[in-house]
């Protein structure tokens, strides 16, 4: 039967060599016969530009570039510089946030997650902030060794503030699901970003890659489930 999988959070970064292997392995492995692979943001733990060059981006780019089959990338919160360049690179398609797709005859919205979390107002603030055009381009212009020095100043910020919040403020809300499913005419969504996995009735939540990696399989046949793999 064909299958499309769905993957996000993986957080990959040059500090954690073995979730790189373990995605290089799930390319050949678990997603070799797949119809085609979605990635839901969050595929890096900070994306500073496209322009970056170092072993880390060469090696995650190789294998999503030998990955055959189609391959569609999302920006998460914490990629969401990664752009038209990469995607070209490694030949995907970089859709919005979020998108109708057809999943064997079902339309499906799709998304990273963070903008059904409306009750994180805080967070939605700094989103904001930092979708600002300009204020990339600008950011994009700086040295890299500045770039760098300002996103780990980004997540050790975020890495303190979440600990102050409760978790049912960053979990999605169902108004605003509700709202998307109403606004985009489906009867399902498929996110990634509050790292509580599940296949719940009109809404499936892709696992974070923390210790071992999850993808949520879709057949041909319309079922779905989460699997796990080291
Ligand atoms: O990511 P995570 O899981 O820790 O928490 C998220 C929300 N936080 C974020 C921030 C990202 O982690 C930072 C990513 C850096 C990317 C590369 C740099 C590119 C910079 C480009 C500039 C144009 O997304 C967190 C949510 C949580 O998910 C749950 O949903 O709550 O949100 C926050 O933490 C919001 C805070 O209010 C943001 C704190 C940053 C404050 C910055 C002020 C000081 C900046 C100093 C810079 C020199
Ligand atoms: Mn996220």
């Amino acid at each position: 039967m064909s299958v499309t999988l769905f993957i996000s959070d993986l957080h990959l970064s040059p500090e954690n060599p073995a979730m790189t292997d373990c995605f290089v392995r799930f390319l050949k492995r678990e997603a070799a016969n797949a119809d085609g692979l979605y990635i839901l943001g969050d595929l890096f733990e900070a994306w500073i530009g496209d322009d970056v060059q170092d072993d880390f981006t060469h090696t995650v780019t190789n294998a999503l570039k030998s990955w055959p089959k189609p391959l569609y990338l999302m920006q998460g919160n914490r990629d969401f510089l990664m752009g038209e360049k990469f995607a070209q690179k490694v030949n995907a398609t970089l859709l919005s946030d979020p998108t109708v797709i057809d999943l064997y005859g079902n339309s499906t919205l799709v998304s990273h997650g963070d903008l059904l979390c409306t009750d994180d107002v805080s967070y939605l603030r700094f989103r904001k902030i930092v979708h600002i055009k300009l204020l990339q381009k600008l950011f994009l212009y700086l040295p890299l060794s500045l770039r760098l020095k300002i996103a780990a100043k980004l997540r050790s910020k975020s890495s303190s503030h979440v600990k102050t919040l409760s978790p049912e403020i960053m979990d999605v809300t169902p108004r605003a699901v509700a709202e998307w499913l109403a606004q985009y005419g489906v009867s399902s969504i498929i996110h990634g970003h509050t790292h509580r996995p599940g296949i719940h009735f009109e809404r499936k939540v892709l696992p974070a890659w923390h210790g071992r990696g999850g993808a949520l399989v879709v057949n041909s046949a319309g079922s779905s489930e989460l699997v796990y793999f080291d």
